[in-house]
């Protein structure tokens, strides 16, 4: 078998982590054969929690986790490591405004850049869920110059997810009889939920999604409001936010990175723009991307409608904003 690979979850005290953490050393994201060094970092007040957590991870009894390394020290945490996931931030509290969440979360991604680029091996891939997490990658990046800024990425799978889901539910077919749904641009309530590429099996036969429904009003209307929405639902339900489908949609983003992605499917990752379909350059925009050999590569050509083309416009504007907010704190 394989030489065991390094690989860091950061907030891994948190709520996502605890799904995350079981479901990476179980082998679903790097595979069943490839045996594993997790290091869980978090900040100093939760280093109690960290022992809870490396004590439930050693109870699983689980074959390919060789050993378990709780840190609070970013140095250590990335040392070495050839997969990140970039789970911890800091949460929004009651009154903050976005601007203070933003700045607070700019400072800790610009500290986590510097230590990946100090110690992380240099094809380490990283993923960014804490929020906001697109500018998040962009300015991890820009502080880890020694690592090519294409092993960036933040995450929309969780939109992508929720966006098949719910046109899985409508046609009452399996999840994987729906596949090339669209998360454009930001992870926030911006993004761009787009089935108009997208494909679902019926009766054995791969079917466009706008034929399969019929008519657009559902595609541009309740569609996108329920993805666009479905984290307050799921907040409103729950009293925490989404925990477990975050935790999947991590794994499902990097699995697809490392093994790549079946011929003629697509799926969704907020990576660094140049420029396509209109987006801004230079910041980091989620787009459909094929992946081969680890690379992610934009799909290109596809059709945008001019519904679409607002949307994509609104959400690369606020994309812009968010980064010239993070540029004026680091400045500062
Ligand atoms: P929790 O508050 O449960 O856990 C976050 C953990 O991060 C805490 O243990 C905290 O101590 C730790 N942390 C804070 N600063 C840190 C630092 N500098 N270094 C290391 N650890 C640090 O939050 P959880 O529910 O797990 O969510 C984590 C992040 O994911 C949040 O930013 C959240 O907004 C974001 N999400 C992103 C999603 C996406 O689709 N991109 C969806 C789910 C989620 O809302």
């Amino acid at each position: 078998a394989a030489e065991p690979i390094r690989v860091v979850v950061t907030g891994a005290a948190g709520q996502i982590a605890y799904s995350l953490l079981y479901m990476i050393a179980r082998g679903e994201v790097f595979g069943k054969e490839q045996s594993l060094i997790l290091h869980l970092l978090d900040i100093p007040p939760m280093a109690g929690v960290l022992e809870g957590v490396v004590m439930e991870l050693s109870d699983c009894a689980l074959p390919l986790l060789r050993k378990v390394v709780p840190t609070t020290d970013p140095l250590e945490g990335f040392k070495d490591v050839s997969a990140a996931f970039l789970v911890g931030a800091m949460p929004r509290k009651e009154g903050m405004e976005r601007k203070d969440l933003l700045s607070a979360n700019v400072k800790i991604f610009k500290v986590q850049g510097e230590a990946l680029d100090k110690v992380a091996k240099k094809d380490v891939k990283v993923l960014v869920v804490g929020n906001p997490a697109n500018t998040n990658a962009l300015v991890c990046a820009n502080y880890a110059p020694s690592i090519p800024r294409e092993n960036f990425s933040a995450m929309t799978r969780l939109d992508q997810n929720r966006a098949a889901a719910q046109i899985a539910s409508k046609f009452g077919v399996p999840i994987s009889n729906v596949s090339n749904l669209i998360i454009w641009g930001n992870h926030s309530s911006t993004q761009y939920p787009d089935a108009s590429h997208g494909k679902i099996l019926i009766d054995n036969e791969w079917k466009n999604i706008v034929d399969a429904v019929g008519d657009n009003s559902y595609l541009e209307g309740p569609f996108v409001e329920t993805v666009q929405k479905r984290g307050a639902a799921v907040i409103s339900a729950r009293k925490m936010s989404s925990a477990m489908s975050a935790a999947k949609a991590a794994c499902d983003h990097m699995h697809d990175w490392w093994h790549g992605t079946a011929p003629g499917k697509f799926v969704s990752m907020g990576v660094f723009s140049d420029g396509s379909y209109g987006s801004p350059k230079d910041v980091v925009f989620s787009f459909p991307v094929e992946i081969k050999n680890k690379q992610w590569k934009i799909v290109e050509n596809l059709s945008i409608s001019n519904f679409g083309r607002s949307k994509l416009d609104l959400t690369g504007k606020e994309l812009e904003e968010e980064k010239k907010e993070a540029m004026s704190v680091l400045d500062s």
